[in-house]
């Protein structure tokens, strides 16, 4: 366990302050097998699992009582087979003892226990199942269809979790500097080893060591690629070519789950051409102006669009725009070269929640999510409240196929300069991203040392440390 046991029972008495009735349940993970169930994949428990009762091991479960408070640890115990070959485990009662729930059932026990709730019509509240072995427990077990479980989940506690688990406290922070720390290794070593004739896998291999080594694994697959233009393509086993960039896009878990999530875009040849230097300097200033907006009060919403705007007009003077900013923005024009948002929560998750529905996590009745192409894909928008923490991570891409869509259709073709456009298509794509923490005062990069970005210290860090890894 990572904190104290009173930071979970404190955690579970606030949880239930907000459920009026029923019970409710939470499914820890189980092994998760790679190719033949004994060879799995490295164990990660459930964040939410995590979050309420801080226990890593596989197989566990947990029903609280919303009427009468009582708090129950499930799970089996181990057996002498198991001991022989996994060593010994401490037993499920030391471990509920350990978080504070005081009682432990056997797994028999906790399915007969939620059957009995369901028969006495009670309501039986559970997350948004996402992995499929506990949708077919979880199908077994409510007598539900594993297709409808998504839509049962209880939206009242989805809002609950999310309340709590949005606002990071102090002790949550101080790991989610420990992550970010591991992700200053895991950056700096990229730019180390960017040059040509070094393949994106190896760069990824070594990035994917780094975070292993010091914590617990990296915090989704590393993008490790000269075509930056991919949003969310992996690395390959092609060379880096001079005169390329190389986006990268990596973070680390710490070993009790907690997340970095970074990407630097470096110049394969060590320097930047005026053609790269002229992007790469827009979206740097992108980077810094979203620090200048957020603090507590103000929408995640309007920092972004700030930032389009500043796009928006940069891209102008460089003739790849023209027309009116507000107008450009409102049409969303400069999704052609920005089709994401600014940024994203992150906490045990990298994208924190997610999977209990993103509109829960980053919006409310105030902001809405939008349904326009770029737009839509901003993933948080409310107002920012102390202890939120949120990605900071302005983009300009060059993606010939929609490129041509655009063309083609005529798309904004009021304030898009395509023949210009044109000139970039072999371009790639720029990405910076660091994690930004809101304060009482405004806001703040999460990490002590942060990663060079400004295209002069990417370059003298880069001839600096040529093949030196930091580690
Ligand atoms: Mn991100």
């Amino acid at each position: 366990m990572l904190f104290p046991q009173s930071t979970y029972i404190e955690r579970r008495r606030k949880l239930l302050d907000q459920i009026s009735d029923g019970v409710v349940l939470f499914l820890g993970n189980n092994e998760s097998p790679y190719n033949y169930p004994a060879n799995t994949y490295k164990y990660r428990q459930d964040s939410t699992f995590l979050y309420f009762f801080g226990q890593h091991r596989s197989g566990l479960a947990a029903l609280l009582d919303a009427e009468t408070g009582e708090e129950i640890m499930a799970g089996d115990d181990v057996d002498i087979d198991d001991i022989v070959w996994y060593g010994t485990v401490k037993p499920v009662q030391a471990m509920a003892d350990e978080s504070g729930c005081g009682r432990r059932v056997d797994m028999a026990t906790f399915a007969q226990r939620v059957r009995q709730a369901a028969a006495e019509g009670r309501r039986i509240h559970f997350l948004p199942p996402y992995r499929h072995d506990t949708m077919l427990y979880l199908s077994d077990l409510l007598g539900k269809h594993h297709s409808e479980l998504r839509a049962a989940a209880s939206v009242e506690l989805i809002k609950a979790v999310v309340a709590l688990r949005n606002i990071k406290s102090e002790e949550e922070i101080a790991e989610l500097e420990r992550a970010s720390a591991i992700g200053y290794k895991m950056h700096t070593a990229a730019m180390s080893l960017c040059r040509p004739g070094v393949t994106e896998q190896y760069i990824s291999g070594v990035l994917e060591g780094i975070a292993n080594a010091y914590g617990s694994h990296v915090s989704f697959q590393s993008i490790v690629t000269m075509h930056g233009e991919i949003l969310h393509g992996g690395a390959h086993d092609r060379k880096l070519e001079a005169g390329r960039l190389m986006l990268c896009d990596a973070g680390a878990e710490t070993n009790e789950h907690y997340c970095s999530d970074h990407t630097r875009t470096s110049p394969i040849s060590g320097r930047f051409t005026t053609k790269q230097r002229d992007i790469y300097t827009i979206v740097a200033d992108c980077h810094d102006l979203a620090l200048t907006h957020a603090r507590p009060g103000v929408r995640w919403w309007d920092v972004h669009f700030a930032v389009c705007r500043l796009l928006t007009d940069r891209l102008k003077e460089l003739g790849l725009m023209k027309g009116d900013t507000e107008e450009a923005v409102r049409a969303g024009a400069h999704a052609l070269f920005l089709p994401h948002g600014l940024g994203h929560t992150m906490g045990m998750d990298v994208h924190d929640m997610e999977g209990l529905g993103q509109t829960y996590v980053g919006y409310d009745d105030e902001t809405r999510p939008s349904t326009q192409f770029g737009t839509a894909s901003l993933r948080f928008g409310r107002r920012l409240e102390v202890g939120h923490v949120v990605t900071d991570e302005p983009g300009i891409y060059f993606i010939p196929d929609l490129i041509d869509l655009w063309q083609r259709e005529g798309r904004c073709a009021d304030f898009l300069c395509f023949d210009k456009i044109n000139e970039y298509r072999d371009f790639g794509g720029i990405r910076i991203e660091d994690d930004v923490l809101i304060t009482p005062d405004g806001c703040r990069f999460l990490g002590k040392d942060l990663i060079p970005y400004r295209p002069d210290e990417v370059e003298a860090y880069m001839a600096a440390h040529q093949d030196k890894l930091p580690l």
